[in-house]
């Protein structure tokens, strides 16, 4: 019997976003497995608890049984289903699939039922400009997001995700801000609106179908008004948009889903199952878009995917610069054994990452590809990933208000 030795937590910014990695050492000489843990905001409690928790309780326990250790793991704290105690989990999680694809010498996606397709076929993030873009003032905004479509076109991208600026729009909210105003990214939610569906408009208008068009409202509209945007959207045709509710406010998908027919895309945000039961079951959404990590590991996710298949709804998993490789990896071994798969946020890596982490996916004309190692395929060379300590300074962006200072949920 093959037993866990080690479990640590790898804590490496290549990209300049914090990324966490557990790795599972075991008791035959050289196999140890890798997952991603990654919750950039509170980067230091995930390695911390992955440190002072899972280890104790897993050193010893046989790699074989991932299903058996993830639900006593989930349980053991008995409070559960929150987003420090998942990521923990999941780098755990991940690194026993990655394990068993080695000792099995097959690909994880071999393990998860073989592939229904070659690669996956990605979105990409245009128009997502700050105020501190050094081009911004010299190009219009317009000129900005057409200058990254062009690009992402020329890439063979099918995908692209239009925002007019940072998520809330482009703000430069210094006129409006009211006296003595806190410090915070301030944003007018109605002027994003008004941008949002112009900058939608123009993008149609100019580039036709050579595209489908997705937008993130990233939860910083009120619920009525984003029944107001998805029904301004719907003559546009959009693939689907992204996070128009809060977590808090699901309710509200309801009402969207009875006057309008853009189709919804919620839950990178979700922690506990609860969250998505009744969207998945009663068809309030149309992609299901959970942070893997966030949700305990590929244990759940790939049970989250079975479920929404029976529903109708598709997989769109989240897949922002605040994931590491590990992590878009085993989103890719899901994706390419999915039948219902809908489409794969794809950030891209900087060169920081490919160093890091030998065996990357790759991208290629709109596809990205993985590798054909054993397990989940990528790797992590610790010298290397040791050169870039992660910073503990807390993020600015989360800290948005309204004009007149009230904060926003970011
Ligand atoms: C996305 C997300 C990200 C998040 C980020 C939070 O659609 O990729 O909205 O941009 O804001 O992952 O840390
Ligand atoms: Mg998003």
């Amino acid at each position: 019997m093959v037993t866990i030795r080690d479990v640590k937590a790898i804590c490496t910014a290549p990209d300049g976003i914090a990324l966490v990695v557990v790795k599972v050492e075991t008791s035959e000489p050289g196999l140890y497995g890798l997952g991603c843990a990654t919750y950039t905001q509170r980067w230091i409690t995930v390695a911390d608890a992955v440190e002072h928790y899972m280890k104790p309780l897993l050193v010893g326990k046989d790699v074989s049984r991932i299903e058996d250790i993830w639900q006593m793991a989930m349980a053991s704290p008995y409070w559960r289903n929150g987003p420090i105690l998942n990521n923990a989990l999941s780098g755990v999680d991940m690194a026993l699939w990655d394990i068993k694809g080695k000792m099995a010498k097959m690909p994880v996606y071999e393990l998860l039922g073989g592939k229904v397709r070659e690669a996956a076929v990605v979105y990409r993030h245009a128009g997502g400009f700050s105020t501190q873009d050094p081009r911004y003032g010299k190009m219009t905004p317009e000129e900005m997001l057409d200058e990254q479509i062009e690009h992402f076109l020329e890439m063979g991208t099918q995908y692209i995700r239009i925002q007019k600026g940072r998520y809330g729009g482009v703000q430069d909210l210094e006129a409006v801000k009211p006296e003595g105003a806190c410090p915070g990214e301030y944003y007018d939610p109605h002027q994003y609106m008004r941008e949002t569906v112009e900058s939608i408009a123009h993008v149609r208008e100019k580039y036709g179908n050579r595209f489908e068009i997705l937008h993130d409202v990233h939860e910083r509209l009120e619920p009525i008004d984003a029944v107001r945007l998805a029904k301004d959207l719907e003559p546009y045709r959009l693939f689907y948009l992204e996070d128009c509710l809060a977590p808090e406010q699901v309710d509200w998908f309801k009402t969207i889903r009875n006057q309008s027919a853009t189709p919804l895309a919620m839950g990178e945000l979700f922690n506990n199952p609860m969250e998505w039961m009744g969207l998945i079951k009663e068809r309030l959404i149309d992609y299901i878009r959970v942070h893997i990590s966030q949700i305990g590991g590929l244990t759940p996710a790939k049970k989250l995917q079975v479920l929404c298949e029976a529903f109708g709804v598709r997989t769109a998993w989240h897949g922002p610069g605040d994931v590491s490789p590990i992590g878009h990896a085993v989103n890719v071994h899901l994706d390419l054994s999915s039948w219902n798969f809908g489409v794969q946020e794809w950030q891209g890596f900087g060169q920081g990452c490919l160093d890091v982490f030998p065996g990357c996916p790759e991208l290629k004309n709109g596809y990205v590809y993985l590798s054909d190692r054993p397990g989940i395929g990528v790797d992590i060379d610790e010298k290397a990933a040791a050169a870039f300590p992660c910073d503990p300074t807390l993020p600015r962006w989360t800290n948005a208000r309204r004009p007149d200072g009230t904060f926003a949920r970011p």
